[in-house]
């Protein structure tokens, strides 16, 4: 099994960690392709709990070489910044491999997307507020500093002078703050050049030879198919491609080497931050799912907005994916709700609407169509056989599938690693 990848079928926080951990034991390399510091994976090993946001969740399994390859985007600090409480947790972080062509988030991209974020008031994205977009825009402008200029001060100081022209006049004459100083930020990125050096690799070369040689390969999506800047409920979305597709561009392999998509969908539906979300719930149902699953946020501590699961979406991240199986999380979750509904199509302007409707007005108000399900009551954390779960929650999970486009291959009953069904 050459390349794998993992992502997020709806809005994330789907618990994709928890899915690259359960493949941990037959996985060589674990790769981080897209997004950077505003992501959030909790993992939970035994009695302890691990807050990932720029790691890789494979850094916590022995043995699995982790990655951080060139889509992404890195904040130097918070990478020392994580590489330090892991290692004072005992995890060894050694193994770490950076690509040389990862963009960096420096100060001035995270002060312009708090600022940003300011401006637009009432119709700002609800960002994480870790420079994300203003780095991957200056990516796109060509204007970006990437990891191997911290080993040319000349070009470092070049490039930084470069990035800081246009944004200094922004931020003191739009935003009226004080201009950030080139020497201050260059100073910065060199006090951590030789610290990074022994990690700094041609990840993409890597890559294609680890994989010439046999070895299995898991690609481990930030945020989700819904929050694609391509394909996702644009503006409100985060700016690099989370589907699949952004596995291939963001670490310099092939397509065809990708032989297995798992998509991550919960068993009911979350999203942080700001845009469209057509099952979300406002009364006691919603406070139900956000208290007994949990649901904030793994990065910012933000509740997550919550609702029933929408199969509309999952098709449609099946689709754009092409998901190989879905893994699906937090059954576990709905155990003492009555009944439990479920999207299987819309209502947009008086019509019954099967997809994802491609005018995101036609989706801001598309209205859902239920299906409801029975519920079941048995604690079911413990199960971990199919055939063991409650009748009802087995009709769920099949009736889901059958909705899907895709088989589901395992489902999550709790936290804990060991806590999933896998189906034969
Ligand atoms: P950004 O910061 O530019 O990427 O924000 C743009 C949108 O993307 C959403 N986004 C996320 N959605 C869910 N989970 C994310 N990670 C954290 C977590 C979030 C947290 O795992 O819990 O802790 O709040 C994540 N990262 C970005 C974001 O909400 C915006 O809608
Ligand atoms: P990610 O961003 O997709 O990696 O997901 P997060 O880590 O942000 O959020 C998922 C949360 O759900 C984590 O706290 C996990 O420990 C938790 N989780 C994962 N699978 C299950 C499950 O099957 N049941 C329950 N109750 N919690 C789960
Ligand atoms: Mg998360």
């Amino acid at each position: 099994m050459p390349a794998i990848v993992i992502i997020g079928a709806q809005w994330g926080d789907e618990g994709k960690g928890k899915a690259t951990d359960l493949l941990g034991s037959r996985i060589d390399y674990v790769v981080k392709f897209n997004g950077g510091n505003n992501a959030g994976h909790t993992v939970v090993i035994g009695n302890q709990k691990y807050a990932l946001h720029l790691l890789p969740s494979g850094i916590l399994t022995e043995g699995v070489i982790p990655v951080i390859s060139n889509g992404v985007v890195i904040d130097i600090e918070v990478l020392f910044h994580e590489l330090e409480a892991l290692t004072a947790r005992g995890v060894d972080v050694s193994r770490l491999r950076v690509s040389a062509n990862a963009h960096i988030i420096t100060h001035y991209h995270r002060t312009l997307d708090k600022v940003t974020e300011r401006f637009l008031g009432k119709k700002q994205i609800g960002t994480t507020g870790r420079g994300i977009g203003p780095a991957y825009a200056d990516k796109i402008n060509r204007v970006g500093i990437r990891i191997q200029d911290l080993f040319d001060e000349n070009i470092l100081r070049q490039k930084v002078e470069a990035a800081l022209d246009q944004k200094n006049h922004l931020l003191v004459k739009v935003y009226n703050r004080r201009a950030i100083s080139a020497d201050e930020i260059v100073a910065n990125l060199l006090s951590y050049a030789e610290r990074l050096r022994p990690m700094v690799a041609d990840t993409g070369l890597e890559l294609n030879l680890a994989l010439d040689a046999g070895k299995t390969v898991l690609f481990e999506g930030g945020q989700a198919t819904m929050l694609d800047v391509d394909h996702g409920t644009y503006p409100f979305v985060t700016s690099s491609n989370s589907t699949a597709g952004g596995a291939s561009t963001g670490s310099g392999i092939g397509p065809g080497r990708i032989e297995r998509v798992i998509g991550i969908v919960k068993a009911y539906t979350t999203r942080v931050g700001a845009g469209p979300f057509p099952t979300e719930l406002f009364d006691e149902s919603g406070e139900f799912l956000r208290s007994a699953g949990f649901e904030f946020g793994t990065t910012t501590g933000r509740p997550r907005r919550t609702g029933w699961y929408d199969a509309p979406i999952a098709r449609y991240s099946a689709r754009i994916n092409g998901v190989t199986d879905f893994v699906m999380t937090k059954l576990d979750v709905l155990t003492g709700l009555a009944t439990i509904p479920v999207c299987v199509a819309y209502e947009v302007d008086g019509k019954r609407v099967e997809e994802v409707p491609v005018s995101q007005s036609d989706f801001h108000h598309a209205v859902p169509i239920y299906e409801e399900f029975p519920g079941w009551t048995e604690d079911i954390t413990s199960v971990r056989e199919f055939e063991d779960l409650p009748a009802t929650a087995q009709s769920y999970v099949l009736a889901i599938e059958a909705m899907s486009g895709s088989r589901i291959s395992a489902i999550g009953v709790g936290p804990g690693r060991d806590a999933i069904i896998v189906r034969h």
